[in-house]
This record gives structure tokens, sequence and C-alpha cells, in this order.
């Protein structure tokens, strides 16, 4: 396998994207962590189930597992541990190329769903329902939304999200601004 090591750095971004998946806390992601985290989410944001949101949103989470589980679950008990997503992300992140297939795709579907006026940039309090989407406080989310708000206009733009969701993944600079997408390391 062609795959380069994560960095301690990276290592430390990916164990704080494991507790956003990991929704129940029980050390693996599993099924149920889907589920529940698009119903935290369906929550936040107000969508009823099934509606168009909901399904996007379901989708989007349910294939990012389906995928997690055909590359990464070793000893094939349909949970994920952190040393299987650990595995999964040092191929994701390997090159610029395979985050572009592998990894980006998946905030092209998340966008949208976050983005509830559909003008093209999340707004304080759509940052505020994902942080809470993820059972993170909107303190954090305050906090870390002024840090992403790069040109300080009260929006986060297309641009700055992609910019963070990129840096949050594959940057080696602890200082950008990228760092704390997902809250706090
Ligand atoms: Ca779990
Ligand atoms: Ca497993
Ligand atoms: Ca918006
Ligand atoms: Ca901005």
């Amino acid at each position: 396998m062609c795959t380069t090591m994560l960095t301690d750095f990276q290592k430390k971004k990916i164990a704080r994207l494991f507790q956003f998946y990991d929704a129940n806390g029980n050390g693996v992601i599993e099924a149920e962590d889907i589920d529940e985290i698009a119903q935290q989410f369906g929550q936040e944001f107000g969508w009823a189930i099934a509606s168009p949101e909901d399904r996007k949103f379901r989708a989007t989470f349910k294939q990012f597992w389906r995928k997690l589980i055909m590359s990464v679950d070793s000893n094939d008990d349909q949970k994920v541990n952190l040393e299987e997503f650990y595995a999964a992300y040092e191929a994701s992140l390997s090159s610029e190329e395979n985050y572009e297939t592998l990894v980006r795709p998946f905030l092209d579907n998340l966008f949208p769903v976050i983005d509830s006026d559909n003008d093209g940039a999340w707004s304080k309090d759509d940052f505020i329902k994902f942080y809470r989407g993820f059972r993170s406080s909107s303190e954090a989310a305050e906090r870390n939304f002024k840090r992403l708000d790069l040109n300080s206009d009260g929006v986060l733009s297309k641009e700055e999200i992609y910019l963070h969701f990129h840096d949050f993944h594959m940057s080696q600079d602890e200082q950008v601004a990228g760092t704390v997408f997902f809250g706090e390391l």
C-alpha cells in the first residue's frame, strides 16, 4: 500500500474528527452513530424526517460510512475504531489528489445543507447549529467562528469553509485557523 504516515498533529485532528462521528461516545463508529448524528442535526436545523435536507444529510453520512467500512474495517465487526479510522485517513490524506477525490466530496454534500438560506455562506447561526449537531457548545462555535471568519464580514463564505476544511485535513501548520474547524483539539 502506498500511504504516508500521518503526523502527530494530523493524528490529533483526526482523533477530533473521530469524536465528531462517534456520537454515542463508546469508542467505535458504528451505524447507530450515523443515525444519531442525523437526528441531532435534524433537531438543530428543524428538518422533518424524510425532508429533502434530512435525506441529503443521511445519504452523505451513509455514503461516508459505507466507504469507511469497506476500506478499513479490518476485523470485519462493522465498527470502526480509532486505529482503523487513522488507517482510512492515512490513505485519503496521502496526497492532494486523494484529498480531492476522497475527502472533499463530503464537504460538497455537507456545505449546502448547513447553508440553510442557500446564499452560498454559513451564517453564525448555521455554524452554531452545526457545532451543536455534533454535541459541541454554542460558546465553542462563537469562539471558532471568529477565527474562521478570515475577512470578518460576519459569515463563513464557501471559499473560507473550503479552505478551512482543507487545512484541517492537510495542513501541518498548527496556527492556521482551519485547525479548529471541528473544535479545539
Ligand atoms: Ca459509537
Ligand atoms: Ca472494526
Ligand atoms: Ca447561508
Ligand atoms: Ca467571512
